[in-house]
């Protein structure tokens, strides 16, 4: 049976598919963020209360990407953190308010919950201080937001819905950017190509001192009779002098 390399959903739907979900206190700008990201507008007023699902098709660099973006919502007083959302998302946006200490709190937590879910997995993470508009208001220093993005290895940013429309639509994209870098090296790793199982098989075969070419031209076998005992495996390596990687 030769080996065949399946191919990437990118590779068989022409696009990458990116899903994000954005987190954060009541009031704090998410809706707004993404209404300006998808619309480029900021309308003031948005519909809240209901978490929502966003699709857009966008062209990012050389490559297209569907977004499916959940915008979670935190009004009820029976708020339970999203888990369904986290572990469905490729990436999670935490917002806060830099008028509102307390919505920095929550973000600081949320961000260690969403590690916590996601474990032993790295998920990129983006935690920004929204409203930076309402500098007079200001209760959390960039700074402080800082110092949480190191602790946790993640991005952060502070912008304006109202006013920075470049400013939401980079750092958005470098996010987009980073999760589509890390599912094709996801995909590398899971799917080693033809080329690389040929050079681990010579690997292998010149281990054991057999031969490399008389192994290149057998076909790849996974049925049962070609298994190793652990027995086995001893006495082959003691016989190719490699006794000392039992
Ligand atoms: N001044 C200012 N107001 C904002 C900004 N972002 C959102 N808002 C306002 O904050 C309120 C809550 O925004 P919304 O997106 O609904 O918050 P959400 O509950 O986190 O989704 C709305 O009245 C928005 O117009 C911003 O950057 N600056
Ligand atoms: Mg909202």
């Amino acid at each position: 049976m030769s080996f065949v390399r399946f191919k990437s959903f990118e590779e068989k739907n022409g696009f990458s598919r990116i899903r994000v979900c954005v987190l954060g206190s009541t009031g704090v700008g998410k809706t707004a963020i993404l209404v300006r990201y998808l619309t480029k507008r900021f309308i003031g007023d948005y519909c809240s209360g209901k978490d929502l699902l966003y699709k857009k098709t966008v062209g990012i660099d050389d490559f297209s990407a569907v977004l499916e973006i959940a915008d979670t919502s935190s009004s009820s007083k029976e708020f339970s953190f999203p888990d369904v959302h986290v572990s469905w998302a490729d990436a999670c946006i935490v917002v806060y308010s830099i008028g509102n200490s307390s919505s920095f709190e929550a973000a600081a937590h949320m961000i260690e919950t969403i590690q916590k879910l996601k474990e032993p997995l790295y998920i990129p993470l983006l935690l920004i201080a929204n409203q930076k508009d309402l500098e007079h208001l200001r209760q959390v220093g960039a700074e402080d937001g800082q110092a949480v993005a190191v602790a946790n290895n993640c991005h952060f940013t502070e912008l304006s819905a109202a006013e920075d429309v470049e400013g939401v639509r980079c750092t958005l994209t470098a996010l987009f950017r980073e999760v589509r870098a890390l599912k094709l090296q996801r995909q590398a790793v899971r799917q080693p190509t033809r080329k690389t199982l040929k050079n681990v098989s010579r690997l292998i075969s010149s281990l054991i001192g057999r031969s490399s070419t008389s192994t290149d031209q057998q076909p790849y076998h996974c049925n049962d009779s070609h298994k190793t005992s652990p027995k086995e495996a001893q006495r082959t390596a003691k016989e190719s002098n490699l006794g000392h990687l039992k």
